[in-house]
């Protein structure tokens, strides 16, 4: 299942764009099955190069790369918290998703008009977040008393009750859910609240052409990303020849969507580990810090109810020797068990009885 992730942002300020040149990239749906394909939503492929170079070395039917779902979100306006403009539209589409990027307009194009009047990053971002947080001080204000009365019938959730009231503090003060420090534990028992500002963020600085290799200062504790949305709607465009030129001319080794898309997946926890057969080079999406039978688990069930063992060869192993047989000739196949945990890239092949 692909995780999704919202872009979220004021109106105007490029998310469309940057949405539109995401899924260019879009992936072949049929290698996809369970992916719904809305006008909302782009399933789009992680850049990674390790994937053509086990190509190179298997010569594979078919290469299948891991994938994540973007969502276009329409802009929020200032009042969304309380159904202003598509308000709770807005705030039902970014509940589903499980991550957020916020697109913040840093370009000055005086011919796009700004909502509030003047590029002012800080303050967009402020605007965001102050919507963000009263949505979920609204949703914790619910919660509270039906906790508490779900509390005198069951004491285990008196834990939960103080949670709730804990976050609810802190939020009122401005600050996001997931700037709280929390254990995993208490984490986990407050998922099913759904808090908007518990999700995992990054911002997209939609800067000017210029400014594409910036560094830029962070904001509220982020260090944004900076893209031209523009740019890359016309990088879309080229073909592989013109945009390498384009790239060069802009200082840039690869399109910012690239490392947008790889940024979003980190963002997520996620990582890939890959298997390598004649007829299928693929990565495969695992939560990091995932031992080896919940890795199996995303190929099939059966992998991980009827686990043996995992032959395992590091990919820069896989790489550096040419392929499994030399690096099982060099020792550097591993068999690993069931509390093997998962390294990123890691070449895998299951064994396994049902
Ligand atoms: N100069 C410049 N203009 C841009 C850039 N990105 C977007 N725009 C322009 O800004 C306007 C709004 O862009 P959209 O992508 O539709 O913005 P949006 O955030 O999706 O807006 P809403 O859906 O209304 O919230 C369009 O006219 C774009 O062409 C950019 O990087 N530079
Ligand atoms: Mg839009």
């Amino acid at each position: 299942m692909a995780l999704s992730i919202g872009i979220v942002g004021l109106p105007n300020v490029g998310k469309s764009t940057l949405f539109t040149a995401l899924t260019r990239k879009q992936v072949d749906a049929s290698n996809y099955p369970f992916a719904t394909i809305e006008p909302n939503v782009g399933v789009v492929p992680v850049p990674d190069a390790r994937l053509d170079r086990l190509a190179e070395i298997v010569h594979p039917d078919r290469i299948v790369p891991a994938v994540v779902e973007f969502v276009d979100i329409a802009g929020l306006v200032k009042g969304a918290s309380e159904g202003e403009g598509l308000g709770n539209q807005f705030l039902a589409n970014i509940r589903e998703t499980d991550a957020i990027v916020e697109v913040v307009r840093f370009f000055s194009d005086p011919n796009v008009i700004h909502v509030a009047g003047a590029v002012d990053p800080a303050s967009d971002v402020d605007t965001i977040k102050t919507e963000l947080v009263l949505a979920d001080l609204g949703t914790l204000d619910k919660a509270i008393p039906r906790l508490e009365r779900e509390a005198k019938r069951d004491a285990t959730l008196a834990a939960k009750v103080e949670l709730a009231r804990r976050l609810f503090a802190w939020m009122e003060q401005g600050h996001r859910a997931r700037t709280m420090e929390l254990t995993d534990a208490e984490r986990a028992s407050v998922a099913d609240l759904h808090l908007l500002t518990m999700k995992p963020m990054l911002y997209v600085a939609n800067v000017d052409e210029s400014q594409v290799t910036a560094e830029l200062p962070e904001i509220d504790g982020i260090r944004p990303l900076p893209i031209c949305a523009k740019v890359e709607s016309e990088l879309a465009d080229l073909d592989a020849e013109e945009a390498t030129a384009y790239l060069a001319e802009l200082g840039l080794s690869e399109p910012g969507l690239n490392s947008l898309i790889r940024r979003a997946y980190e963002l997520l926890g996620l990582m890939s580990y890959f298997t390598a057969g004649v007829q299928e080079v693929r990565a495969w999406t695992v939560r990091c810090g995932a031992k080896a039978p919940e890795a199996a688990a995303v190929i099939h069930t059966d992998f991980e109810k009827g686990f043996i063992k995992a032959e395992t060869i590091a990919f820069a192993d896989f790489d550096s020797l040419g392929g499994e047989a030399p690096a099982k000739a060099a020792g550097k196949l591993r068999i690993e068990g069931k509390d093997y945990v998962v390294q990123d890239g890691d070449v895998m092949h299951f064994r396994f009885n049902v």
